[in-house]
């Protein structure tokens, strides 16, 4: 058993420089410090999978980040893991704790998951390592991580009951609450334009300083057709993990960064907005792209006919929100979302469909990703 202290010294020593996560029992005093510690640098997640994504916006902003979670959280991460990390090769640090651990008495709903924890890694090609549980153990533990990280591959600490000591509770972190949201309606209810039609008039309104991340599917790939440059990122998986993403790398840049979004991803990680809500990067804008459809495989509706995103935003804590419904309106509210404090969400109505012929990113993830990291962290 070590003391959180011990351990997140010697992470501090070796500049791992933000966590995430969701709780587990295991890793009350891991967390509490970290949180403690870190204040700000630990960034409360929704789910695991959105920690994933969160973590890997701080690499692309040059973090060395940790992400910290139960093994029932690896069902949530199974996606990121392998549609995020993997093809975009971004390493993190994974510390997974071991419920269920065989032999040990624990409840039922982590039986399965216990028994399958190393498996279910192993087969996600993430390697990995019991946790130090002695003070000598943790550097070579350490070394061990950064091997992996250094061959641009995660790496998983497992962490099993009585890994870490118990330790003082540190002083409650007061609640965050967010002012009143305001909004504005810039719809003019004529005919509603394609994505390729706003992205196009979007691009010119974005300042050349803006990172823009785009949700999978389509848009990446209209993006890319439209322009190629340094601070686009086209995710290729991870669907929904685009808004996470983009909060990571908010948190650690002064940058503006644009996310474009799908409905059908925004509605699949609801809750990365409620983080965003939270944390409140005066630097993000979040437009949501919402055609009503799964455009990108085949139109299939999604159910954002009843959803007022804008209205959700506000609910969560953004600073700022606008709906529009053609290409000036969002152009518009764009540049008033620049000049001014985010986070900040557009609800952009658009129309289903694409180019008839559209191409997709003739440049690989792993160049992308460091190509996009470059950019982001030459910023002063
Ligand atoms: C977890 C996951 N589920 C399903 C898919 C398949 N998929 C790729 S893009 C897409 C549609 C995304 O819809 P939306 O976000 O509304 O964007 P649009 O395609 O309309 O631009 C789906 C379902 C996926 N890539 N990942």
């Amino acid at each position: 058993m070590i003391s959180a202290d011990r351990i997140l010294d010697a992470m501090d020593r070796r500049g791992f420089d933000a966590f995430t996560g969701v709780p587990c029992s295991f890793l009350t005093a891991f967390i509490d410090q970290a949180i403690h510690r870190g204040g700000s640098r630990y960034v409360a997640a929704t789910s695991e999978g959105e920690a994933v994504a969160i973590a890997a916006g701080a690499w692309l902003a040059g973090r060395k980040p940790v992400v910290l979670c139960q093994n029932s959280g690896l069902g949530n991460m199974v996606n990121p893991i392998t549609s995020l990390l993997h093809p975009f090769r971004i390493p993190l640090l994974l510390g997974v704790t071991w419920r269920g651990e065989p032999g040990l008495k624990d409840e039922p709903q982590h039986e399965l998951m216990g028994e399958i924890t190393h498996g279910l890694l192993g087969l996600m090609r993430v390697p990995f390592r019991p946790f130090p549980t002695t003070v000598e153990a943790i550097e070579p533990a350490l070394d061990a991580a950064e091997a992996a990280l250094a061959q641009d591959r995660s790496f998983a600490f497992v962490i099993g009951h009585g890994s870490v000591a118990e330790g003082e509770a540190p002083p409650p972190v007061p609640a965050l609450s967010a002012p009143r949201t305001a909004h504005v309606d810039l719809r003019r209810a004529g005919p509603q334009p394609t994505r390729f039609a706003v992205l196009e008039t979007l691009l010119p309104v974005l300042p050349e300083a803006a990172a823009v991340v785009a949700t999978t599917g389509k848009c990446g790939r209209e993006l890319f057709t439209l322009a190629d440059r340094p601070q686009h990122l086209y995710l290729v998986g991870s669907m929904g993990g685009a808004s996470a993403l983009g909060l990571g790398v908010a948190l650690n840049t002064a940058r503006p960064v644009v996310v474009l979004d799908g409905d059908g991803a925004a509605l699949m990680k609801l809750g990365n907005m409620a983080t965003i809500g939270a944390r409140r990067p005066g630097n993000l804008l979040h437009i949501v792209l919402d055609n009503g459809v799964h455009d990108s495989t085949g139109g299939q509706a999604t159910v954002s006919g009843s959803v007022d995103f804008a209205g959700v935003g506000g609910a969560c804590g953004y600073a700022r929100t606008w709906t529009v419904d053609d290409a000036a309106g969002l152009a518009e509210a764009s540049q008033a979302a620049l000049a001014g404090v985010g986070p900040a969400l557009i609800h952009a109505r658009i129309r289903p469909g694409s180019l008839a012929r559209l191409g997709r990113p003739t440049i690989k993830p792993p160049e992308v990703a460091r190509r996009f990291r470059r950019f982001v962290t030459e910023f002063k």
